[in-house]
């Protein structure tokens, strides 16, 4: 077998993570896969992780029977404060396969039916601030679809009302997760030793999760207090359904740690993905038309339109517009996985059990299979008969096997909803001509993407 390619080391600074802050640090990655190859080695302080960017490895990679997902660095630091939450458990640990068994159930396709209601409304709260500030104010999107989001997680996972369009400044939890993810990221990629150095931000760490569980407990505390048993919802299936195998409850702590997980996790990326949306629908006219004519042949000119759950399914072209703005930003950057045990990749590279493998999903996206000019925003990918033709492993936004998002078609029915309702009413106004600029705290963003809105009148 031979070794993995591998840049000779700077001293000190490794290859450098700190240059992966931002969207110089994903260009520098991008142009890793394309100098280096598909699978490569980087050096952060010490640290060390193969990287693999190409189709033919990740369909390897993608092998559960030898591969398990693998807490990377990063996900060891956020376990900090989700525990053995869903998405920080180790494969290993009992808590991942009953936690995972017991919310199966809440993420089918079919119980989607019972969350659309509730995001039609959360939807229509922030169409309420967005037709008041239509013709004056600019909006900032990624705000904007973070205050949908979380209000959409938490109304329908856990029955709690984050009000966040009243708000002027982020509901506090989503200041204090950002702070601690930002933290979290930081603290893998700085100088080991510097931790001394930063003993402020470690107690506003502290802080932060304090403050997150406290909000937690709270919302916990309420259900339990209201004497509501049904299992309707998250917290619900939570606190009151048993374990199929086991015959048990999730215990105290555990529940704490999903809650966490799910507001987390429930609402980052997909207000990422909606904003990535809504950049390139800004940016491409003819796109932005395709899909205000679907929704115009659904809804007419009406000003009130009232989507039922089966729209969502007829909203077709949407769907694409949000698979592509995945294919080439999907707002989780990435997955780890590692093998069962000693083996060999590619055909030729050694690689060691429990050793850490990043999918690095951009790259995987932007592979040469996708066809020419990969760069290119272009929903066409998508349609049913040129995805049939490709491989499954092309595309990854999501994950793999298992491990993977258990709130996909929750993001993805939330996502269309919003989608078409902003489509059909609001013209989008790229007042700034907007330079992208990626933010990154673990997950990705538009950084700094200011809309103006107006209300379409027919024939726009
Ligand atoms: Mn989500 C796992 C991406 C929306 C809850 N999610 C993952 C993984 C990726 C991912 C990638 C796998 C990580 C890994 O292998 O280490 N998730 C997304 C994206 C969106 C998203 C791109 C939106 C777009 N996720 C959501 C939503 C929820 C959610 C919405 C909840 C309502 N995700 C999870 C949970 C896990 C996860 C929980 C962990 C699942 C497990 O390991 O069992």
């Amino acid at each position: 077998a031979r070794a993995i390619p591998e840049r000779p080391a700077l001293p000190l600074i490794g290859h450098g993570l700190e240059l992966l802050k931002g969207a110089d640090g994903h260009d520098f990655l991008m142009k890793e896969v394309k100098e280096m190859g598909p699978v490569f080695r980087i050096r952060v302080f010490g640290a060390e992780t193969v990287v693999v960017g190409g189709l033919d490895l990740v369909t390897e990679l993608s092998d559960e029977s030898r591969f398990r997902k693998s807490l990377s660095p990063d996900l060891l630091e956020v376990r900090r404060f989700a525990g053995d939450g869903l998405f920080t458990a180790f494969n290993h640990e009992p808590n991942w396969r009953k936690a995972h068994d017991i919310l199966m159930p809440a993420f089918s396709l079919g119980a989607m039916r019972g969350y659309h209601g509730t995001m039609l409304r959360v939807a229509r709260s922030l169409i309420g601030k967005w037709d008041r500030v239509a013709g004056e104010r600019a909006v900032d999107v990624a705000e904007e679809m973070t205050r949908l989001t979380f209000d959409t997680i938490g109304l329908c996972g856990f029955g709690y009302d984050f009000q966040s369009f009243r708000r002027d400044q982020p509901h506090p939890f989503v200041e204090a997760m950002s702070r601690a993810l930002a933290f979290a990221q930081d603290r893998v990629e700085s100088i080991p030793g510097t931790e001394l150095f930063k003993r402020k931000q470690a107690e506003q760490f502290r802080k932060d999760v304090k403050l997150m569980t406290d909000l937690v407990d709270e919302v916990v505390r309420r259900r339990r207090a209201s004497g509501d048993t049904s299992t309707d919802d998250l917290l619900g299936r939570m606190l009151h359904t048993r374990d199929a195998v086991t015959g048990e409850l999730l215990d105290d702590v555990n529940i704490r740690n999903q809650v966490i997980t799910f507001l987390i996790a429930g609402h980052e990326t997909t207000s990422g993905a909606l904003s990535f949306a809504l950049y390139y629908l800004t940016k491409h006219p003819e796109a932005l038309a395709r899909a205000q004519a679907e929704v115009d042949a659904l809804w007419g000119d009406t000003d009130n339109p009232e989507p039922d759950y089966g729209d969502i399914g007829k909203l077709a072209y949407i769907r694409r517009v949000l698979n592509e703005s995945l294919r080439l930003w999907p707002t989780a950057p990435g997955f780890a996985v590692e093998p069962l045990e000693d083996t060999v990749i590619g055909g030729k590279y050694a690689v060691r059990e429990g050793e850490t493998l990043t999918v690095y999903t951009p790259a995987l996206h932007r592979d040469p299979a996708w066809g020419e000019n990969v760069e290119l925003f272009d929903p066409e990918r998508f349609a049913p008969e040129r995805e049939e033709k490709r491989s499954v492993h092309l595309f990854k936004p999501f994950g793999n096997g298992e491990r993977a998002c258990i709130g996909r078609q929750f993001a993805l029915h939330e996502a269309t909803l919003l989608l078409g309702l902003l489509t059909h009413r609001y013209r989008l106004i790229d007042h700034a001509d907007y330079r992208l600029k990626i933010k990154q705290t673990l997950t990705i963003k538009p950084d700094g993407f200011t809309l103006k809105l107006a209300r379409r009148t027919s024939g726009e």
